[in-house]
């Protein structure tokens, strides 16, 4: 079929023809076919990374499942308690912590995992040659009122030999360290994005088939953007340099963005071009966004898509945590906008 039969123009408009729609172009290599085939890239490839890539698919298959019956069934509002964090906890927020421990306990591969929602880290199988931390649903005050939330993980390897009890160096590494990190989006389509460090992929997930197939391929930010995502709620309790930073938006007119759900804020920017920041406020003078199971995901992704992620001062992959819960300013985003944001910061 020539160029002309493929955009035949109907009464007289030029509408595409359905064949060279996107819609007819055939559908991306299935995830798990898409892992396999990588699998290789990774400097210790036994398949136990690949297999927990998969588990943590899996699991996101089951917890899109329950979130988007939320309004069908009675897993909307709080459980009534706090996790860890000091944040309320959602019925959803537990179930997906479940979800994915159990997914991953199961698997064998994973010897502790850190999440949001519990306090310490949880010793899964001393066999496990792999750290995870995990945010199992991000933006959960968004779950009631049906606006996107997310699911975020980093993956590390273990320092300790296997067999061994699981230390401090295990759990509290820098992003650096990370072997792959990714993040789920319930959104108006559910998508999986991941690195293993050798670029950012993302997979729209096809409900009817229960399969992600690759629909993003080698993610790229553009290193200039129009888009800020910022609470500016607390405006009053930010630095003169974020305020300054702020202003120059404003004055450009770029245009604000802020959903609340990170996940969604960092797809958005990343797919478009912006910034995403949580600064250092009066109410939360460490930020408010947890160092090991959000940022460093989400900075580790960045940065493998041409951007850049920082806390005002440090490279956020460079710094080292000091505690399970740690709490940090971020600033995330195309490259050129998070210099800009951060420079001369004093925090
Ligand atoms: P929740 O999980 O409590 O909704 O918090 C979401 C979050 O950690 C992150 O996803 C948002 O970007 C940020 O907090 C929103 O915080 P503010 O409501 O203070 O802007």
């Amino acid at each position: 079929m020539n160029q002309m039969d493929n955009n035949r123009s109907y009464a007289g408009t030029n509408v595409p023809s359905f064949e060279s729609s996107r819609i007819a172009q055939p559908i991306g290599t299935a995830l798990d076919r898409f892992i396999k085939n990588n699998q290789d890239q990774f400097q210790y490839a036994s398949g136990e990374l690949s297999q927990l890539l998969r588990d943590i698919a899996l699991a996101s298959k089951v917890v899109n499942r329950e979130v988007n019956k939320a309004g069908l069934i009675d897993l909307m509002g709080g459980v009534g308690a706090q996790n860890s964090a000091g944040d309320e906890q959602q019925k959803l927020d537990v179930l997906a912590n479940i979800r994915f421990t159990r997914a991953l306990a199961k698997g064998g591969e994973v010897c502790a995992l850190i999440s949001e929602e519990s306090d310490s880290f949880v010793d899964l199988n001393n066999k496990g040659h792999y750290v995870i931390a995990i945010d199992p649903l991000d933006g959960s005050s968004n779950i009631d009122v049906n606006v996107s939330i997310g699911t975020i993980f980093s993956v590390y390897r273990r320092k300790t030999a296997v067999g061994e009890p699981i230390h401090d160096t295990d759990i509290l590494q820098k992003g650096a360290d990370q072997v792959a990190a990714g993040y789920v989006l319930y959104g108006s389509s559910t998508m999986l994005v991941y690195t293993t460090g050798h670029g950012v992929n993302g997979f729209t997930y096809e409900p009817t088939l229960g399969e992600y197939f690759l629909s993003h391929p080698q993610m790229k930010i553009p290193a200039e953007g129009r888009i800020y995502s910022i609470n500016e709620g607390a405006a009053n309790s930010f630095s003169e340099a974020l305020k300054a930073y702020l202003q120059s938006c404003k004055d450009s007119e770029y245009t604000a963005r802020y959903v609340g759900s990170l996940v969604a804020d960092f797809h958005r920017n990343l797919l478009k071009g912006g910034i995403y920041i949580y600064p250092a406020t009066r109410k939360d003078p460490e930020g408010k966004l947890r160092l090991l199971y959000e940022c460093n995901a989400l900075a580790f992704i960045a940065e493998q898509a041409g951007g850049k992620a920082s806390s005002g001062t440090a490279r956020i992959l460079d710094i080292v945590p000091n505690r399970l819960h740690q709490r940090i300013p971020f600033f995330v985003g195309s490259a050129s906008m998070v210099e800009l944001a951060t420079k001369g910061m004093d925090f």
